[in-house]
């Protein structure tokens, strides 16, 4: 079962960050920060919050650093390959900046009291949950683009309403967070936009990509509403704002004239406009797939974990050398106070 509960104190005791109180106390607490969350208003770290409010939190904010960091490799496996200067540089940036949105959100966490090393080691233990969409391959070039299209799509969906997310340090790390995702969409569909005017090669490579990732796009918004064990209480705590299967109909509404223009067929049979909920109608999405993937047992699951963790293994010179340099500037500075 995923959750980093073991790093989050269950009782009265106190955490690093914000204060924890004893049970018996917390009634003008609680009201307190019921009554910030009822004003629609920002709970910050040193305020007062109940413990399941900030597990929760570490959960989703964790698993969300997670998320950017693993969702580098997929693309990053394309760096050496892109086929002009241009695109290898643009590449180069929205890697990087995935890295970028990585630390924001561990930094993000360590204010609620978990260690930036406790969320990793849950990450490579395979405690730790990540975006089910990083775990299949990046088979061609035109991957790149509906990744950038596709995925960056459907994060930018879900991750405009966390903007006003209730945890401050949260919604202030996605609005920037926001703003390169929606740059990152744009480089993708504007890649596609130029494939789709080549060769016949070059479309079929576009409309290949479209196939096997739009379906994995729908599944990344999480499990149908009444299948949703943490939605209705994230919701009352304002951390989650528009449920996932909302989500996942704006998603599909927004892109259908998108794939319109650019002159790819969406896969699925049963997609269409219905005029009397005003929104697409479409097929079913394969959920045993999506628990499979989620479980550990998608296509680049053990690829994905292994790469990351011989990462850590191979950084862990440099994080000596820096504590090491930490410490002799402490001691310089503690020398020159005396
Ligand atoms: N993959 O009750 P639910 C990006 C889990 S980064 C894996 O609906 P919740 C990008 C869920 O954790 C994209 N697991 O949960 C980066 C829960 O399990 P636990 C990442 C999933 O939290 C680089 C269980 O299923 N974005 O786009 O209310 C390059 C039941 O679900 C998934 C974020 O993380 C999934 N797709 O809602 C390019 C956004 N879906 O934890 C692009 C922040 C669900 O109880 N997160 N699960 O064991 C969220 O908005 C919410 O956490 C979710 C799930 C909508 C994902």
């Amino acid at each position: 079962m995923y959750t980093q509960s073991f790093n989050v104190p269950d009782g009265g005791q106190a955490a690093p960050g914000p204060q924890a109180v004893p049970n018996e106390a917390d009634a003008a607490l609680q009201a307190h920060f019921d009554a910030a969350i009822d004003a629609d208003g920002k709970i910050e770290p040193r305020d007062w919050m109940p413990e399941a409010y900030r597990k929760t939190l570490v959960r989703q904010i964790s698993q969300h650093a997670h998320s950017e960091i693993v969702g580098m490799l997929p693309e990053g496996n394309w760096i050496s390959r892109a086929p002009s200067l241009k695109r290898k540089a643009i590449l180069l940036a929205k890697v990087q900046d995935e890295g970028g949105h990585g630390l924001y959100l561990y930094s993000a966490a360590e204010t609620l009291g978990t260690s930036r090393d406790q969320m990793v080691e849950a990450l490579h233990s395979g405690k730790a949950k990540y975006s089910s969409i990083f775990n299949y391959p990046t088979l061609n070039w035109a991957d790149v683009g509906v990744i950038g299209w596709l995925v960056d799509g459907a994060a930018i969906m879900n991750q405009i309403p966390l903007c006003r997310c209730s945890y401050g340090p949260y919604a202030r790390a996605m609005i920037r967070v926001c703003k390169e995702e929606s740059f990152h969409q744009r480089q993708g569909y504007e890649a596609l936009l130029t494939m789709m005017q080549g060769t016949d090669e070059q479309k079929a490579m576009v409309q290949d990509a479209v196939n096997r990732w739009w379906w994995k796009c729908l599944a990344m918004f999480g499990p149908p509403d009444d299948n949703s064990p943490n939605s209705v209480q994230g919701m009352r705590w304002g951390i989650k704002r528009i449920s996932n299967d909302a989500l996942r109909q704006k998603f599909v509404d927004a892109t259908v004239p998108q794939a319109e223009v650019l002159g790819v067929t969406l896969p699925d049979p049963e997609l269409k406009w219905n005029e009397a909920k005003g929104g697409h109608d479409f097929g079913a999405i394969d959920w045993d797939e999506f628990w499979q993937v989620v479980n550990g047992n998608g296509p680049c699951n053990k690829e994905r974990l292994a790469t990351r963790v011989k990462a850590w293994e191979d950084g862990a010179w440099v994080r000596e050398a820096a504590l090491a340099h930490a410490r002799k500037q402490q001691q310089r500075d503690m020398k020159e106070a005396a």
